[in-house]
């Protein structure tokens, strides 16, 4: 039985509860849920996400918390035994059964199970949970520590958040309002039973060596509380395509099997295997032939979700039901005349992984949403990304983040949840870290979509950067190794041998210890000179890098992501208090201001530093991607530091809080395209490639013009017949800038790439923007609304305009394209929808909210 009715919330301790702060005699909340979130419902602490009421709600985290219900069991439930379990239980939490302790949860991401059979009672019971501060129990163990294990502190932060196994960023990061948030996010289940737990189920899949027939390999975990022979049944159903996220029912079974096994008190490792004919393979998002086929026909993707099976496994009344696919995935290493390649192999393709990195989605965790999930990952995947790094400062996510990923075609490279940090290495912590390992990897390794094992984020060069650590590092070194291979290495390696382990983001391999945010020939790379180190966007040309892992430029909010944070009359200058209070990375706005005047005429008002900041922050990204895939195949991986927001703020993600896409997750849907364009300026040469992720050879025409800022074409190449290998990077322009014979500052140069009746288009400045004489676009726009409510906007320009943005305020949907360059006498045609239908959003409301920006309109 679930216990999810009402439970009474209030503090253990009054004291605790500052001045002027009044809570109500009876305050109520339900699990699963969130303390912040309860209290905020009962206005007993203000909009924390607001202006700078972060700092007024630190003492929740600091206050130890109680919550009570009471529950009926009938003397039926009260045969066999009884247990509670609880899962994403965050952090400390001390469970009482009719006042008596049944246990101590102290590991969010462990699975919690404690006997109760001795403190029920037929009829009404209570339970009470009490939330001990995690903040609190982190500066004891501090205290404890035989050596300290210093870790990344950020400007509102919780102390010694590294000593504590809680998602890392809730004290606070660069990016990260500081929540120490408590509470139980998945529901508290009470569970009785004679015979015991059917906890896990593992499968792999490979393809017989002959036909198409497939093998699952199957192991159940299952904990027993006796001797006893049990039937375990085993079936595969379904190749459902539906939208449904997860397990379809109803399906036809394809096949099955049960074996009978004499069970042994403890925990008990099943094996058997299935064979299923001729299934359809699970493919990264754009990958399928049929998906290939049609784009390379009609220049369309289709993002077709890819069929998922549904293993069942049964066994003495407990049932497990889970996604199954068929595919062959490895992460490739292997030395090479370049160093040490990385790169994904699906069912023998090798994969371009294009994708962002990926934090919790919300700070409050009541708001971490079915519906947010979905809007994130299917606005991801309508990039053109199929790629998402769960990066090590966040949390194993919810199983609605992994079903989405394997319907999508999403690869997951999955960190564990350590970061930027030493650990403590006492046996104590690596005792609670390897059952926490061992339960995720367990409860995970089944998700097709699941491509490599990370050790952490950063750990090893983290060693680097705190004088303890430096002073003394061998001992250091010692404590990272006894954690991450010792523990966290060994735990992947035993339950989940078929996937690749990789020691931690970045390195360059096993037994490799070199500096891979400079060092580029082998294995991943973080790459921050062009943000953390203030460098150019043209030092993205200077690394020829395997696999860049994180990589990123922030910009500042849009302006209707500003008005939710911050006050109109008093907040709306770069400079206040509240807007730096939402900028975490030091220096981040002047980081912003300092390129604007690198490469840009400096706009004056403050909605159009927000327009040019988020043109920046695209062009930025954009100029590290054309090059790296051009590099194709020696770069395989180019993975954007960040996909999203966990509350209002300038940051590097490509989609606000809010939901909305910025300008740089726009441009990713064009850099990231399959078939495309990478137009660039490199040691005084301007280049064209033509890339092409797909397994069909293309054949398309090129044409290359260079237009003045009239809009008059002053030259043009063309090139008819251009043959575009599969999978591949391939030059077909190559000019020194001083032999094109036109003043850089004098002329744009615009790439167009046509096949099957598409075409596609790249502009590229040959100098900074700021000394070109761009001429007015006057640009027209007409907008009609569409039988299925979608807004048609057609667009015009009398004089080429550059990084075109539409904006629709605070009106939720997305652009069919957005950040695009006009030239005179080639009307835009853009489609936006709105994210709801809604019926006062008539097409003169929606012409009022849109507004359309260009680079010459902030002059
Ligand atoms: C890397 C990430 C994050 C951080 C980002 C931006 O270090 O791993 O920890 O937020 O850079 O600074």
């Amino acid at each position: 039985m679930t216990l999810n009715g009402t439970f009474s919330l209030s503090p253990c301790n009054k004291s605790d509860i500052p001045g002027g702060i009044s809570l109500p005699k009876k305050m109520t909340m339900k699990f699963p849920g969130d303390i912040h979130s309860t209290l905020l419902r009962n206005k007993c602490i203000p909009d924390p996400y607001y202006r700078k009421n972060e700092l007024e709600v630190q003492w929740v985290g600091q206050t130890d918390w109680q919550a009570e219900t009471s529950f009926s069991v009938g003397a039926n439930f009260l045969k066999g035994r009884q247990f509670i379990e609880l899962e994403d239980a965050d952090t400390f939490v001390r469970v009482f059964i009719n006042k008596k302790e049944a246990g101590l949860c102290e590991n969010f991401f462990r699975k919690w199970r404690f006997e109760i059979t001795d403190l029920l009672q037929e009829g009404t019971n209570t339970l009470r949970l009490v939330f001990e501060s995690a903040e609190r129990h982190a500066c004891q163990k501090a205290e404890t520590l035989s050596h300290p294990a210093p870790c990344s502190v950020y400007d509102v932060f919780s102390p010694h958040r590294n000593l504590v196994r809680k998602t890392q960023c809730n004290a606070g990061w660069d990016w990260g309002i500081c929540l120490m948030v408590c509470g139980v996010y998945k529901p508290i289940k009470l569970v009785q039973t004679a015979t015991g737990f059917l906890d896990y189920v593992q499968t792999t899949t490979v393809p017989s060596p002959k036909g198409k027939d497939w093998q699952v390999n199957i192991k159940a975990i299952y904990t027993s509380l006796r001797t006893t022979k049990t039937r375990f049944s085993f079936a595969v159903s379904g190749g459902a395509t539906s939208s449904q996220t997860s397990v379809a029912s109803g399906s036809s079974v394809l096949s099955e099997t049960s074996v009978d096994v004499q069970l042994v008190p403890g925990e008990n490792i099943i094996e058997t295997t299935l064979t299923v004919k001729n299934p359809e393979l699970w493919w990264p998002a754009g990958c399928s032939p049929a998906d290939e086929k049609n784009l390379v026909k009609t220049g369309e993707p289709l993002f077709r979700n890819n069929t998922l099976y549904t293993l069942t496994a049964t066994a003495a009344g407990s049932v497990i039901k889970q996604n199954l696919a068929f595919r062959t995935l490895e992460a490739v290493s292997e030395k090479d005349e370049h160093g040490r390649s990385l790169y994904f192999k699906v069912n023998g393709k090798p994969v371009y992984a294009k994708g962002s990195n990926w934090i919790p989605c919300d700070a409050l965790p009541e708001r971490q949403t079915p519906e947010k999930y979905e809007n994130l990952l299917s606005s991801l995947v309508a990039a053109n990304q199929n790629c998402i790094r769960v990066w090590g400062g966040g949390r194993y996510e919810k199983d609605v983040f992994y079903d989405l990923c394997d319907r999508k075609g999403i690869l997951i490279w999955h960190d564990f949840m350590f970061a930027c940090s030493t650990y403590p290495a006492d046996a104590e912590f690596l005792d609670n870290v390897r059952l926490e390992v061992r339960h995720q990897v367990r409860r995970l390794s089944h998700h097709p979509s699941i491509a490599l094992w990370c050790g952490n984020n950063e750990n090893l060069g983290a060693i680097t950067w705190y004088e303890e650590s430096r002073k003394n590092r061998d001992l250091y070194v010692v404590d990272y190794d006894r954690l991450n291979e010792g523990t966290v290495g060994d735990e992947v390696r035993k339950n989940d041998p078929s996937r690749r382990w990789w020691s931690s983001s970045p390195c360059s391999g096993d037994d490799d210890f070199a500096d891979n945010w400079h060092s580029d020939g082998r294995g991943d790379m973080h790459y921050w000179s062009v943000w953390h180190e203030k460098k150019p966007f043209e030092a993205y040309y200077d690394i020829t890098p395997r696999f860049v892992s994180e990589f990123g430029y922030q910009s500042l909010p849009s302006l209707s992501e500003t008005k939710s944070f911050a006050d109109e009359k008093t907040d709306f200058n770069i400079t206040s208090p509240v807007f730096e209070f939402h900028q975490r990375s030091p220096g981040g706005n002047s980081i912003i201001f300092e390129n604007f005047a690198r490469y840009f005429r400096v706009p004056s008002t403050f909605r159009d530093m927000l327009y040019l900041s988020q043109a920046q922050q695209a062009l930025a990204i954009k100029t590290a991607v054309d090059y790296w895939r051009s590099l194709r195949p020696i770069c395989m991986g180019a993975i954007i530091w960040q996909l999203n927001d966990l509350w209002p703020l300038a940051s590097w993600s490509s989609i606000e809080y809010s939901g909305k896409w910025k300008l740089l997750h726009y441009a990713s849907k064009q850099f990231f395209a399959p078939i495309g364009i990478s137009l660039y300026k490199k040691d005084d040469a301007v280049q064209c490639f033509v890339i092409n992720d797909t397994s069909l050879d293309v054949a398309a025409s090129l044409t290359i013009s260079f237009i003045d800022f009239d809009g008059i074409t002053l030259r043009k190449e063309e090139f008819a017949n251009v043959k575009a290998p599969a999978n591949s990077s391939t030059r077909f322009f190559n000019a020194a800038t001083d032999s094109i014979g036109i003043p850089a500052d004098a002329f744009f140069v615009r790439a167009e790439l046509t096949y099957s009746n598409t075409s596609t288009t790249e502009t590229l400045f040959c100098t900074q923007p700021k000394k070109c004489g761009l001429k007015e676009p006057n640009i027209k726009f007409s907008v009609r609304q569409s039988k299925d409510g979608s807004y048609k906007i057609t667009l015009k320009a009398e004089k080429p305009a550059f990084f075109v943005s539409l904006d629709a305020g605070d009106i939720p949907g997305v652009f069919s394209k957005n950040f695009l360059t006009l030239v005179p006498g080639q009307a835009e045609v853009i489609t936006f929808r709105a994210a709801k239908a809604n019926k006062r959003l008539t097409e003169k409301a929606f012409q009022k909210k849109l507004t359309v920006t260009s680079l010459r309109d902030i002059y």
